[in-house]
């Protein structure tokens, strides 16, 4: 039996980067609802993210998107996070909310649109230049509607070539992340829809080029667990952009919808070494809150993962690996089960106890008076930027 004492130290490094997006307002394509308090500046942003460290002590840095979270000086910004406690970590790009790029960007035929996404993705070098950031995170809306609309292949060469420009900007200290994603906004192919090709992208660039796995971005049924493994195996899994769903691209809050399957996943993190003090694995919110408020939203998801991170810890491995190398199903399958059932809850409230942290921070901060202040301090709040 593994117990929480020993997975304790594992827990203690766990830092788990939010959205700047997931503050603002967002919706579905049918409405986006306002709700009081939403930030109006990236300052603003900031400042939510920073409370939710305050009270989680899981997340030390907040991801960028740019355009939405353009500012004069982004140095300045940085000061501001650290002033706050917090890093600002991912750049993300930004390519699926400009007329040129309806038929492509780094895909395009025409020269001067992929030169214009290009130059984007420079641009957001630059910007992780002054913030400090480590990896600039890609996620292209590229693809076809409709059968013989596009020549898939061809464009499968133009955004190696694009990448391949943007990688060689990336300094010695940053990564270039590529997101994949299998459908949505088009409906038929997607230049970047699975795993296996994000990696053949990312193999071909070199070292410092890894893979994005958004958990909400694979056909129902497929097995993620399978992907984080063989990633990791690779030393291809760059980053995470955690979020569940029931149907489609859903950004709900991680953990919601299937926790079992969040342990799933991370039990793979822990076999893989990811949690291990040298792992280079990301661990991002990518999610939207479109009737929740954001910041206990961001609250619960965070928690969420530390939760089923610990019950992920405690899986007595040296046993399942007796029992499967035994051949004994019911048996390694029991031990599996056993730690997924493991109620970690009283264990981590005293755990945060220990470390000047709220037991129960969901609870501090609804007692905090932050919400109530927000929402009468800040009127006329900015969209995220997503819908
Ligand atoms: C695309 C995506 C990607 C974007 C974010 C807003 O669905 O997951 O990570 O940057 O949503
Ligand atoms: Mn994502
Ligand atoms: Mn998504």
């Amino acid at each position: 039996m593994t117990t929480f004492s020993e997975i304790a130290p594992l827990l203690e490094g766990q830092a788990i980067e939010v959205p700047s997006w997931a503050y603002g307002n967002s919706g579905t394509r049918f409405k986006v609802f306002g709700t009081p308090g939403t930030p109006r500046t990236p300052e603003e942003k900031i400042a939510d993210a920073a409370t939710v460290h305050r009270f989680t002590g899981l997340a030390p840095s907040v991801a960028l998107h740019i355009p939405w979270d353009q500012v004069d000086d982004f140095a300045a910004l940085r000061r501001y996070a650290e002033d706050l406690g917090i890093a600002l970590g991912t750049v993300n790009s930004n390519t699926f909310q400009d007329d040129d790029y309806k038929l492509g960007a780094l895909t395009h035929t025409d020269k001067r649109i992929r030169q214009k996404a290009i130059d984007h993705h420079l641009a957001c070098i630059d910007v992780m230049d002054q913030t400090g950031s480590r990896d600039l995170k890609i996620w292209l809306a590229e693809g076809s509607n409709y059968p013989g609309q596009a020549d898939m292949r061809g464009r499968q060469d133009r955004l190696a070539e694009s990448l391949q420009t943007i990688y060689d900007r990336i300094g010695d200290d940053q990564r270039l992340v590529l997101e994949y994603k299998f459908f949505e906004p088009a409906f038929y192919h997607t230049d970047v829809p699975d795993w296996g090709t994000s990696y053949v992208q990312v193999a071909a660039l070199g070292e410092r080029a890894m893979v994005c796995l958004d958990t909400g971005h694979h056909a129902p049924g497929t097995n993620i667990e399978f992907i984080v493994a063989q990633l990791l195996r690779l030393g291809k899994l760059g980053s995470f952009d955690f979020n569940s769903r029931f149907y489609a691209d859903d950004d709900l809050i991680v953990g919601s919808a299937d926790p079992f399957q969040l342990f799933r996943i991370l039990v793979e993190c822990a076999r893989g070494g990811a949690f291990e003090a040298d792992s280079d694995v990301a661990f991002m919110l990518d999610q939207c809150h479109n009737i929740e408020k954001k910041i206990p939203g961001q609250i619960r998801s965070v928690l969420n993962v530390q939760e089923m991170t610990a019950r992920a810890l405690l899986l007595d491995r040296d046993a399942l690996t007796q029992a499967q190398e035994d051949g004994d199903v019911l048996l390694a399958n029991e031990i599996f089960m056993d730690a997924f059932y493991t109620d970690v809850r009283a264990d981590l409230a005293a755990w945060r106890e220990e470390r000047d942290l709220p037991a129960n921070p969901m609870r501090a901060y609804l007692e905090s008076g932050y919400q109530e202040q927000i929402e009468a301090d800040r009127v006329g709040g900015t969209q995220a930027g997503w819908n």
